[in-house]
């Protein structure tokens, strides 16, 4: 078991984890990724979605992009975050106890405060956009920054657009918001955004998520349409509101303890392998969120949010870029408005 606290919302959240020994452990589902070299070196993937999702279907393209490309390594992957959820798994990965995780960037703010600047409502407003900001300077600019928390950052992947789901009422404006209890990903700046909008927000584990909906402690979440439809939100949550408040990157975290050890070419090949993996990743999930909001108009409520209502989100959200300037970073935060200004020319 792992176990530590992050502060978030001026609380302690403990987290917790069965950690899992890897290999021999029959109890785990992993998808393996194998060459035919016995004496390959196996690296473990940890994603805390369901093998139904495309950024698992995206890590074992990883896997095959790289077993075509040396025979050095096999790759396994783990779903469900059976290995550990998002942010256990990416201090795993800083200790060098796990080579990957592919997580969303919104915990990785409680180990580097700069990551909080992705949460920033209502900036990025097409994946164009959010495209460019990360394959350029910007997005370099951001995975330098990870080694000094000895991690290695190798592709930008994406979670996308976050859209509100709830089993209370449908929100069409802001006002539908007044006082409903909302699950957020650990991290302040979604807390605070939620607040201002005039929702009740918690924090709380993505693997908690779904108990939580299905008990009742929350009304609503927040997540991309693939994740709402196949993690099966739809079957707790009755409204579905296309908010698309938020884009989400996915950022695939190698272990600078265990890279380290690792030859030139090894490290090419696979720092070659995660890029190349991430236009399919992007391909995919943009199908996969497509074909999920058709589903979901079947089996949920759905409502569009007026352009007027739009602005209304957007305006009750801005001092949150003032609250958390000083946390993320001036020169991150301006930085990163650039860019995306650039980028929407
Ligand atoms: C899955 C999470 C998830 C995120 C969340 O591991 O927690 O709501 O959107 O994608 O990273």
């Amino acid at each position: 078991m792992l176990a530590f606290t992050v502060a978030c919302g001026g609380e302690e959240i403990n987290v917790e984890t069965e950690e899992a020994s890897g290999e021999d452990d029959e109890s785990l589902d992993a998808e393996e990724v194998e060459g035919d070299n016995p004496d390959a070196q196996t690296l473990r993937i940890s994603v805390g979605i369901n093998e139904q999702h495309p950024l698992y279907d995206s890590a074992i393209h990883f896997g095959e992009l790289l077993t075509e490309r040396t025979d050095d390594f096999n790759v396994e992957v783990y779903h469900s975050a059976q290995i550990a959820a998002d942010l256990v798994a990416t201090e795993m990965v800083q200790n060098g106890d796990l080579d990957i995780t592919i997580t969303s960037t919104s915990p990785v703010m409680n180990i580097i405060p700069e990551y909080g600047v992705f949460d920033l409502p209502f900036v990025i407003p097409d994946e164009e956009v959010a495209d460019e900001v990360l394959d350029g300077e910007f997005g370099d600019q951001m995975l330098d920054i990870l080694e000094d928390q000895d991690l290695v950052g190798l592709a930008w992947w994406e979670n996308g657009f976050r859209n509100l789901t709830n089993d209370v009422r449908p929100i069409e404006s802001i006002d539908d918001l007044e006082g409903l209890t909302l699950r957020t990903m650990e991290t302040d700046i979604h807390l605070d955004a939620w607040s201002e909008m005039g929702a009740n927000p918690t924090p709380m584990s993505f693997d908690e998520l779904y108990t939580g909906l299905q008990q009742g402690t929350i009304e609503g979440q927040e997540n991309p349409y693939p994740i709402i439809n196949l993690e099966g939100y739809h079957e707790v949550q009755q409204y579905l509101s296309g908010t698309n408040h938020v884009y989400t990157p996915y950022i695939f975290l190698f272990s600078k303890q265990i890279w380290d050890e690792l030859t030139p070419e090894q490290q090419d090949a696979i720092a070659e392998s995660a890029y190349e993996a991430r236009e399919y990743n992007r391909e995919i999930t943009r199908d996969v969120a497509e074909d999920s909001l058709e589903e979901l108009q079947n089996n949920m409520e759905f409502s569009e949010i007026t352009d007027e209502e739009f602005e209304r989100f957007q305006e009750a959200v801005e001092p949150v870029i003032e609250n958390h300037s000083a946390t993320i970073g001036e020169d991150t935060v301006n930085d990163f408005l650039s860019a995306v200004e650039e980028a929407s020319d």
